[in-house]
């Protein structure tokens, strides 16, 4: 443990915001009598810079709170009414390995199904930390597509896995665009970035349906239609093949299959985007001018930009335009969307997906609620469910079915967690996981550029074990004796990067425990133009807005499903990018656009981290209760009073909620945030209750933008 001691016998710890965020934040835990006093943002760290959060501000609150799970507990009352009683870890780890030894022996390992995805973000106790353990105890494949699954294959099929900008660059740039990036909430720490940029004259422009605090500071706010981005994007390219506002010598050189997204784009007039998209063809015109003329110009695109029908093509279309361009030449100029890829991660190593035997069914993390309910072709039904690090009854969609498929008295459910969330109240066995200041961590990032080391401030509260304890403890039940399950989190830290990786040059596990943070070895801000002259790591080298992948068919990359073959099943793919309307629209579906005629999305709260915090006191005030963003023309064509209580239906389901009548919501469009619990909620549900199952076109990803709805008073 690294402590620098201060005043008052107060020490300070080098640790790291734990969450699900691209932020990643340096964070310095207060340590007073073995106990954490607070946290602050590293003043030090170039992306941090001396803030943290309106979630981590106060960490230590949950630390501390009294309704924490400390010990392990055994249900006593019916499924889902959260009675538990406390029970050692010897009898909870007795029950779950007797328990899954009898399943394996009647039905296999198949029916046991891990469910997770980022409760905590680091290397050590994350994505990966179950996955050898199940993967060798051979347990159906849980495919994580919650995010970005669809957005980084539409990505990676036109410039492969690059980094693409470094966030700290767009300072340098001349135009910005947010595209579907609600940056001032879920990517706080980059404003700083953007502001910079603007106060040199910059032009920012958001296009996003809310007016978000982002689109609130902007130049220009495009309003668009849920899930139309990419009739935009193509219009844009209309405009700048016809208009020759191209960068010939940057096409010529880095790019394929030019000549053909030429003749295809002719279609996608902007008269014909204006109809789509809602967007006025004179501000299409406009905005592809501007983005050709204005270099170097940047683009971020959030994960909420995948969650439509056609939301992998829509990626598909916008990562081309930086290359149309030439944007990409100069530092400043390009597109950002995950640089998670500039870290050199020893996946295979952390999914060990070669313990996985050839045939091992997979399920999908949005089918969950069919998979508990025997709605889906499996070999062996789930007969137990392992949840960790997620709680899929408010993140994942089909709640009702959901809620069924947990309920069930033959399911043997193990929950490993923090509070007795949702999906914790219907756990046989309840298992207390260590919060971030009670483990060792390293965390890679998928908003910059810098590896941050958590360092333990304090010891382990009540019987909380860390993610990675957890897993030592059960191969040891389940009587694993490959040496591989019981290395400690200093050897699973090493072991999680590719050390002789150039990128990490410089950087050692003594120089992280000594500044606890430390930049990739990569080109300064402005300096940092990767693919200035192209080099793109895609097959042929070169921005493929002829993507050669398609030919392989939809596809899930392997860290999105524990590693296990990627190119897998997929139905065909478009090999240019192309305009899908949504699933449920009134062109698609008019008796549908009829009975639930508004657009319903389910973003991330402002105070939330997912559905984290989302029993905290001070986040509920910031918060306030679950509410419905409606625009006052759609409210007053219903009834609807500001702050009434308002039911949201459609054919899936139904949730009520607060309404918050407001122009910050196109009309037509409603905005739910996501994070409320179904425990507080007004009637027993969330807008996970009215989301699809359905896949988007690119690497099954959600379609939660591409939700109709109905909003009625009371
Ligand atoms: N405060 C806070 N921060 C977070 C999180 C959190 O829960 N709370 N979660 C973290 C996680 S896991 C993630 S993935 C990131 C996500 O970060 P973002 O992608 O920024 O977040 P979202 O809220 O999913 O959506 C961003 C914006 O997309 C808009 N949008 C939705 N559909 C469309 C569309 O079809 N077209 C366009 N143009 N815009 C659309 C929404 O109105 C929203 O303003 O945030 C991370 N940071
Ligand atoms: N409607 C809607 N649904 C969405 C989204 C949306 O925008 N709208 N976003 C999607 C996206 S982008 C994402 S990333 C997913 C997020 O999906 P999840 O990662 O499942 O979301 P969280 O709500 O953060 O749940 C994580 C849980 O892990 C627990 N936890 C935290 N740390 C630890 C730990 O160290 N050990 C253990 N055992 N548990 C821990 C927390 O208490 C929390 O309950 O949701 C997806 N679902
Ligand atoms: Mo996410």
């Amino acid at each position: 443990m690294s402590t620098q001691p201060s005043a008052g016998g107060e020490t300070t710890v080098l640790g790291a915001c734990p969450h699900d965020c691209p932020d990643t934040c340096s964070m310095l835990v207060k340590v007073k009598d073995g106990k954490v006093t607070g946290v602050q943002g590293n003043p030090g760290h170039p992306f941090t810079q001396g803030r943290l959060c309106a979630k981590t501000n106060h960490y230590q609150e949950r630390v501390y709170h009294p309704e924490r799970v400390l010990y392990p507990m055994r249900r006593t009352g019916p499924k889902g009414a959260g009675r538990f009683e406390r029970i050692g870890w010897d009898e909870a780890l007795q029950t779950i390995s007797a328990r899954w030894r009898a399943t394996i022996a009647r039905s296999g390992p198949q029916a046991i199904l891990p469910y997770s995805y980022l409760g905590t973000q680091g290397l050590v106790n994350g994505l990966t930390v179950g996955d050898p353990f199940f993967n060798k105890l051979g347990a159906t494949v849980s495919e994580r597509t919650f995010c970005d699954s669809g957005a980084c294959t539409g990505y990676i099929m036109t410039v492969g896995p690059t980094p693409g900008m470094d966030p700290e660059s767009f300072q340098h740039s001349r135009l910005i665009i947010l595209w579907a990036c609600n940056m001032l909430s879920t990517n706080a720490h980059m404003w700083p970035f953007v502001e910079k940029a603007q106060r040199n004259g910059a032009k920012l422009i958001v296009i996003d349906p809310v007016r978000t605090r982002g689109a609130q500071q902007a130049d220009q706010h495009i309003r668009i239609k849920p899930g139309t981005d990419a009739a935009l994007a193509l219009a844009m390219m209309h405009v700048i093949v016809n208009e020759g506002l191209t960068d010939d010598d940057y096409i010529q050189k880095y790019t394929t299959g030019f000549d053909e997204l030429k003749a295809h784009v002719q279609q996608y007039t902007p008269a014909f985007a204006a109809e789509m998209t809602g967007v006025d063809a004179e501000v299409i015109r406009g905005l592809a001018r501007a983005y050709a003329a204005t270099q170097p110009a940047a683009i971020r695109i959030g994960v909420g930009i995948e969650r439509s029908a056609g939301g992998g093509q829509l990626v598909r279309a916008v990562t081309s335009l930086p290359a149309l361009v030439g944007a990409w030449r100069k530092p400043g100029g390009g597109i950002l969307q995950l640089p998670l890829w500039a870290f050199p991660i020893n996946w295979d190593g952390l999914h060990r997906a070669d313990f996985i035997a050839e045939g091992t069914p997979v399920v999908n993390q949005w089918h969950l609620g069919r998979a508990l309910t025997h709605d889906l072709p499996l070999q062996a039904p789930v007969e137990s469910l392992f949840v960790y690090n997620s709680n899929p009854l408010v993140v994942a969609p089909d709640q009702a079915r959901l809620i069924e498929g947990l309920s069930r008295e033959d399911l043997f459910t193990v929950v490993s967690e923090h509070f007795v969330t949702d999906t914790a109240r219907y756990a046989d066995i309840l298992l207390p996981a260590t919060t971030q200041v009670e483990q060792a961590d390293l965390m890679f990032s998928w908003g910059h550029f810098y590896l941050t080391l958590n360092q333990p401030s304090v010891q382990p509260i009540g019987e909380a074990v860390s993610n990675s304890e957890l897993f030592r403890r059960l191969a040891r039940a389940m009587g694993f004796d490959d040496p591989f399950f019981y290395r400690d989190d200093e050897q699973l830290m090493r072991d999680a990067m590719l050390w002789d990786h150039p990128a990490m040059q410089g950087i050692t596990m003594e120089g992280l425990r000594a500044t606890g943070y430390a930049r990739l070895n990569l080109p300064a801000p402005e300096h940092y133009a990767p693919h200035a002259e192209g080099g793109f790591p895609t097959p042929s080298g070169k921005v493929e807005l002829k993507a050669s992948m398609a030919a392989g068919g939809n596809f899930v990359l392997p860290v999105f499903r524990q590693g296990y073959n990627g190119f897998q099943d997929g139905g065909p793919v478009d090999a240019l990018p192309t305009f899908r309307p949504r699933r449920e629209t009134g062109a698609t579906d008019a008796a549908l656009a009829a009975r639930f005629p508004l657009s319903m999305m389910s973003p991330k709260g402002h105070a939330f981290l997912n559905s984290n915090y989302g029993n905290m006191r001070r986040q509920l005030a910031h918060q306030g209760e679950q509410y419905v963003l409606i625009n006052p023309a759609d409210a007053a064509a219903r009834g609807i009073a500001p702050d009434a209580v308002v039911t949201v239906q459609n054919g899936r389901g139904a949730f009520k909620a607060v309404a918050r009548v407001s122009d910050e919501a196109m009309a037509g469009v409603v905005v739910a945030p996501l994070g409320y619990w179904i425990d507080r909620s007004i009637a027993g549900a969330t807008p996970a209750a009215l989301n699809p199952t359905a896949f988007a076109d690119l690497g099954r990803a959600p379609t939660f933008s591409d939700n109709l709805v109905e909003v009625t008073p009371g």
